[in-house]
């Protein structure tokens, strides 16, 4: 009857949250009020992006984001449901949103202890085409309640307390870490609640899998030029690995995580720290990478111990299997040597 049990022992998020707070006795359940709050922030995202096609949302908001790119309603409306959803929990003090240029410091009266750092909707410009898509946010814990300032998000990336991201795709799965393991939820959309399906992901040890925009191939330095012509033609005579982008992060990094292999968003010379931001993409998937037995690089160090100093700041990003990561950085160390 296990299968049964299975069955009627609905694990939602909530009540796994729950279970993880008993670790620890001191905390009043804050944080479990909050990640209610960021749950349903991805509830609401999940319908509109569902019904995204069919209410016309598709198409441009006709103004600019920060990063300059052409911003669509979707983006718009995510990121005002998160703020809003973030402020009304009563248990953040500062906000960093990859849509709003400046950090939000939170009314004092509404004030709480945690610093979010999140990108509503990553991978937006493949909304139009139906490509999956996904919320990505990280966790610090303010520094002093009394003296909020711009330090508490320009904290170091082993500073993070949890990390996760919701992908919008053929199902709705949020996968969350608070800093014992990475548990993967499906939205079961009968019920309204997230069901615990992956219990407890671990990426393999070494996978088949590159996952680079080879476009970029002009513009790489040696050491990701070299990990890759080995992923091709590989000199052990094994076969060579399978290449899979998406071109949209929470993707490439969903199946990473449970298929094993690796990810690259290397520095090029167009831009010499990479394309992806260090606060809410970098530090959150290398935190759940290193959580489920993976690793994170940026090409210099391990990426968690990198230390912002500007909240859209970017960094070169290398993660998933613990092996595969070695090998590049084994390359990366070698032209250390030789520089
Ligand atoms: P490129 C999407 O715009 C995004 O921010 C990430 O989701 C994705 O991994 C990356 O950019 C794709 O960038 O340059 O390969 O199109």
């Amino acid at each position: 009857h296990a299968a049964d049990a299975h069955r009627t022992d609905l694990m939602t998020i909530t009540r796994h949250v729950l279970n993880e707070q008993t670790k620890h006795p001191e905390s009043r359940g804050d944080f479990t009020i909050l990640l209610s709050h960021i749950v349903l922030g991805c509830k609401f995202v999940c319908t509109s992006v569902n019904k995204a096609g069919l209410a016309k949302l598709l198409g441009l908001a006709g103004e600019k984001n920060v990063q300059g790119e052409d911003q669509k309603k979707l983006d718009v409306l995510s990121n005002e449901v998160f703020v809003k959803a973030l402020i009304s929990s009563g248990q953040t003090c500062i906000l960093v949103s990859e849509e709003d240029e400046e950090a939000i410091f939170v009314d004092p009266a509404l004030r709480g202890k945690y610093c979010v750092v999140f990108d509503p909707l990553d991978g937006s410009s493949n909304i139009d085409c139906g490509v999956s898509i996904g919320t990505i946010f990280g966790i610090y814990m303010v520094k002093d309640k009394n003296e909020v300032t711009i330090n508490d998000v320009l904290q170091s990336g082993k500073n993070m307390l949890a990390a996760g991201y919701c992908m919008y795709g053929s199902s709705c799965t949020l996968v969350l870490s608070t800093g014992s393991g990475v548990n993967g939820f499906t939205l079961d959309p009968s019920l309204g609640e997230f069901i615990l399906t992956h219990p407890n992901i671990k990426i393999p040890k070494k996978g088949k899998i590159y996952s680079v925009n080879e476009g970029n191939a002009k513009n790489w330095d040696g050491p990701t030029a070299k990990f890759v012509e080995k992923c091709k033609f590989p000199e052990d005579g094994c076969s060579p690995k399978s290449l899979r982008y998406i071109g949209s992060m929470v993707a490439d990094i969903h199946r990473t995580l449970l298929y094993g292999g690796i990810f690259l968003y290397p520095a090029d010379k167009k831009s010499p720290d990479g394309k992806l931001r260090v606060l809410y993409e970098v530090f959150p998937m290398s935190f759940l990478m290193e959580q489920a037995g993976g690793q994170a690089f940026t090409g210099k160090q391990r990426a968690l111990d990198l230390v912002p100093t500007n909240i859209h700041q970017r960094s070169p990003i290398f993660l998933g299997s613990y092996d595969d990561v070695e090998e590049l950085k084994a390359l990366y160390a070698a032209e250390e040597r030789n520089a």
